[in-house]
């Protein structure tokens, strides 16, 4: 008997895996360890996947193909990657203000990346019980005006997570985003059952604090699936060449037509329009800057993160 099914979670060697509103442990078929070499685990959680059942036993027989993925470097080899998400329909990309600190460096390359995939992400700045300063307000209003959706909401107070909770449902979703800024306390608020669920699987660590250890798609009341992932503490562009950044800032790729060179790369060029808009305050100057900043880190280290043949 083949059956399809959504994997919720792993270890490497179990799959927790829905198939049919049921959820089942399932293994790796052997062969399947060795077909992905360059991977860190072969299986993810959002991943389609074929089973078989051999008597009462499940097994993974294949993977089916993956509409998108979330990846980056592992943290032991940079050539490996480590997949965190798959079959994604929303990114939630969640930041907080004061603390963890509001990072549009960090954002923006997420935006990248999630451009890239082709993975429409919403913005999350959680935490604004505890006041949003000036310029995380102008930050906020500088990815609204490029025309990203921007959600500030509070675990606290409960601001805005009736519109995270509409947005979620009948969809596939991750979280993702530094540790501490409250993804799971934001999918807890969403449907408190999660927790319940997690505390049955995993300890809390030393300080009492409950962090994330592995991704997790749940199954949430409002019909949809809502994937936890571990605080990432950077996220590098490891995929990307250096003169392809300029075609994933989407403000800065609409105006790229205007200027003077077809390949204009919008930093000393003359007659670029993006830097004169820069200039101008039609596009954000953060936005600008860590434009430049990404792309010079990208040509410097373009020979170990990316090569056009792989
Ligand atoms: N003030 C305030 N604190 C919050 C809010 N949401 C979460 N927190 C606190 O922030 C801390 C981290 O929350 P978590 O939900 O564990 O954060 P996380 O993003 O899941 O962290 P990792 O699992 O480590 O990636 C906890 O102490 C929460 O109580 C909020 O809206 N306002
Ligand atoms: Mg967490
Ligand atoms: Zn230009």
């Amino acid at each position: 008997m083949i059956d399809k099914g959504l994997v919720l979670y792993g270890n490497g060697v179990d799959y927790t895996v829905i198939i049919d509103g049921k959820e089942v442990i399932a293994r790796l078929r052997g062969k399947l360890l060795y077909t992905t070499k360059r991977s860190h685990h072969p299986v993810c959680s959002g991943d389609y996947v074929r089973l078989i059942k051999e008597k009462d036993d499940y097994q993974i027989a294949e993977i089916l193909p993956r509409k998108n993925k979330i990846s980056r470097p592992s943290n032991y080899q940079i050539r490996k990657e480590q997949v965190i998400a798959a079959n994604i329909d929303y990114l939630f990309l969640i930041v907080s203000v004061y603390s963890p600190r509001f990072n549009p460096g960090f954002i923006d390359r997420l935006l990248v990346f999630s451009d890239m995939q082709q993975i429409e992400t919403i913005i999350v700045v959680n935490k604004v019980d505890l006041g949003v300063s000036d310029y995380e307000l102008n930050c906020i209003e500088g990815y609204k005006k490029i025309g990203y959706k921007v959600i500030g909401t509070s675990t606290v107070d409960k601001t805005n997570l009736d519109k995270i909770e509409e947005l979620t449902s009948g969809h596939i979703t991750a979280f993702i985003g530094n540790s501490g800024v409250g993804k799971s306390s934001i999918l807890n608020s969403i449907d408190p059952n999660v927790m319940q669920k997690v505390n049955e699987t995993s300890t809390y660590s030393l300080k009492g604090k409950h962090t994330t250890k592995q991704s997790r798609l749940f199954p949430i009341k409002n019909g949809g699936y809502i994937m936890d992932t571990p605080g990432i503490r950077e996220f590098g562009l490891w995929s990307i060449a250096w003169d392809e950044l300029k075609n994933y800032f989407p403000e800065i790729h609409a105006l790229s037509g205007n200027c003077k060179f077809h390949n204009c790369l919008h930093k000393t060029e003359p007659g670029c329009a993006v830097r004169e808009a820069a200039e101008n305050g039609d596009i954000p100057d953060f936005r600008y800057e860590n434009y430049l900043r990404i792309q010079q880190n990208l040509y410097e280290n373009r020979n170990i993160y990316f090569k056009k043949d792989e």
